[in-house]
């Protein structure tokens, strides 16, 4: 018997549902109106006080929309919902997206089935009842048939352990659950440690008004310019009058984006000169459109990867007038094989008096005072620290939550060294439950409102599979699981992500296991589990309805 089989709910339910959704997030909010769409009752609980999930959390200064860029970071089930709502920039800042999510949450009246300030601290499946029950941190109780994970993929913050760190007795702010009251940097020295892409947007931001800026960087990282326009009116009509074919295109394309498939050709197929002048041209449109329209071996050939690294290397040792500076600011790893970021100035504000930059990997860390932050060539006292440290990553909020399943087991003890999934939606020995970003899906590699609009329409069918079959449970048999797993593998390794160190591989957390599990085979993952479910949900296994005894 483990230890989480000892420690039962200390309440019975006292609400039942058909579905519990767990975060109010692009994700659980979609899922409550499609679950509503269907007829079924659902609940969402979020330990926010109100909607939005990581759009609720990262209000740092400079956060936006680093993917996709507006209007087409949007849910597409709701035409009308396109048509009315006016998005003000291509690279939405957070307050704009938030702003557009409680309007979605106004207009399809969400509110009502959601519990806000509600931390859900157990989950436990109950394989007689066919059912789940969740019990919250204040110890109320409610149980649902199907349990929908919405808990993000970027959702658990990743903490650093220095030496001292707690003692430090300044301001201390991580990117990802930053303050809503407004945070003044006037006249503050501060360090900001990380450079993904919450410090990236954040660093040009804090160095306007800090009086003193150091950032304490681990890794440098490959930035490409966000571009980031006003949208006009001509822009927003463009996209209202040719909504449906737009859509059309973001489905068939591997991340969800309107565009076509990236250039067929290798980047060695070009000169140096071709290559230079494409390359120069996508710098200065800027946007996520770079990486759309890159050649088409850039994360797969080492060689050809070399010919964008060097391009943007270059580019560093242009716009930073310290050569040594630049030196550090130079990325050494393949390009593309960490998140892509999409910045408005990062390289120009190492220019600034104020900013000092401190390579760790030169000059590490020794510990924290309260009053200053101590590396191997000295003392530098600060006033504020900002951790844009980023995340326990696509498995990290799911371990959080660590469901119990069939036998108490736990997730914890079932993914101790491998997310075993099916589809990157479903756990064997953990029926029906159902992850929307999960691991082994395309997750953070696909434009999340729409990859989530997917995934839970998929998930929508598989209930109605066990409406109409009038069976209780579902869950994918270990087979599936495992050839899962290798056609997750088999696709990474066919790239060069896997041999770079990443949040994508588990590496930025000490102990996560250490393999790339995201789906990267783009839109043919949408043909796959349409293919499942056409074979009558092949891979899967179902238990009838279990009849008590009284019925
Ligand atoms: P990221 O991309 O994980 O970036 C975190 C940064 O913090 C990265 O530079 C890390 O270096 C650095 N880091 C993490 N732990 C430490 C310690 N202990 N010491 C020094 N530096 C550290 O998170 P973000 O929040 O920026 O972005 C997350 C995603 O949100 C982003 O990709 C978008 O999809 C939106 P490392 O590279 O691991 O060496």
């Amino acid at each position: 018997m483990t230890s989480e089989q000892q420690s039962p709910h200390s309440h019975e339910p006292t609400h039942h549902y058909d579905a519990i959704i767990i975060g109010a997030g692009v994700s659980g909010l979609y899922a409550l109106h499609h679950l509503r769409e269907m007829g079924l009752t659902a609940r969402v609980f979020d330990g926010a006080s109100d909607i939005g999930g990581t759009w609720w959390y990262n209000r740092y200064p400079g956060a936006r929309v680093d993917g996709p860029g507006s209007p087409f970071y949007c849910y597409t089930f709701s035409d009308e919902l396109m048509q009315e709502w006016d998005w003000a920039e291509t690279q939405s800042k957070q307050s704009d997206v938030l702003k557009y999510l409680e309007h979605v949450a106004d207009k399809f009246d969400l509110r009502r089935d959601i519990q806000f300030d509600t931390w859900v601290q157990d989950a436990r499946y109950d394989e007689v009842a066919q059912r789940w029950t969740i019990e919250t941190r204040s110890g109320e109780c409610a149980s649902a048939q199907y349990l929908i994970c919405a808990v993000g993929a970027l959702s658990k913050a990743n903490r650093p352990n220095i030496a001292g760190i707690n003692d430090f007795a300044g301001e201390c702010y991580h990117t990802g659950s930053w303050p809503h009251d407004p945070v003044s940097f006037e006249g503050k020295r501060v360090a900001v440690i990380g450079t993904g892409s919450s410090g990236v947007q954040s660093i040009p931001e804090i160095a306007k008004e800090a009086s003193h800026l150091t950032v304490l960087q681990r890794t440098a990282q490959f930035t490409f310019p966000a571009g980031n326009r006003p949208l006009t009116d001509d822009d927003l009509d463009d996209v209202r009058s040719n909504w449906d074919a737009l859509i059309e295109k973001m489905r068939a394309h591997g991340g969800g984006f309107p565009a076509g498939p990236n250039p067929s050709r290798s980047a060695l197929d070009d000169t140096p000169e071709e290559r230079e002048a494409l390359y120069e041209s996508l710098w200065e449109q800027g946007s996520f459109q770079i990486f759309l329209k890159l050649y088409s071996d850039i994360a797969v050939n080492e060689e050809s990867n070399k010919t964008l690294s060097d391009f943007v290397r270059k580019k560093i040792s242009e716009i930073v007038d310290d050569a040594e500076t630049a030196r550090k600011l130079s990325p050494d790893h393949f390009v593309m094989t960490k998140r892509p970021i999409l910045d408005a100035g990062y390289f120009e504000t190492y220019n600034r008096d104020n900013v000092d930059l401190i390579d760790l990997r030169d000059d590490a860390i020794v510990r924290f005072t309260p009053t200053s932050v101590i590396t191997e060539s000295g003392e530098h006292p600060i006033d504020m620290l900002v951790l844009a440290t980023g995340y326990d990553a696509i498995s990290g909020s799911m371990l959080r939550l660590n469901p119990k399943g069939r036998g108490g087991v736990s997730l914890k003890e079932r993914w101790d060294e491998r997310y075993h999934n099916y589809l990157g939606m479903t756990i064997g020995g953990f029926p029906n439950l159902f992850m929307i970003h999960g691991p082994g899906s395309p997750g953070v590699f696909y434009n999340m409102p729409l990859g989530a609009e997917r995934q839970m329409d998929w998930i929508g069918k598989c209930m109605d599979h066990l409406r109409e079959k009038e069976l209780g449970s579902v869950e994918p048999v270990a087979d599936s699981e495992q050839a899962w797993f290798d056609e997750v593998t088999t696709i990474a390794n066919f790239t060069l992500f896997p041999r770079t160190d990443s949040w994508w591989t588990g590496a930025n957390v000490e102990g996560k296991p250490r393999y790339f599990s995201a789906y990267l085979g783009g839109a043919m993952y949408y043909d796959r589990i349409a293919d499942v479910a056409a074979n009558d949900f092949a891979g899967f296994v179902f238990e009838p309805v279990q009849r008590s005894d009284a019925e």
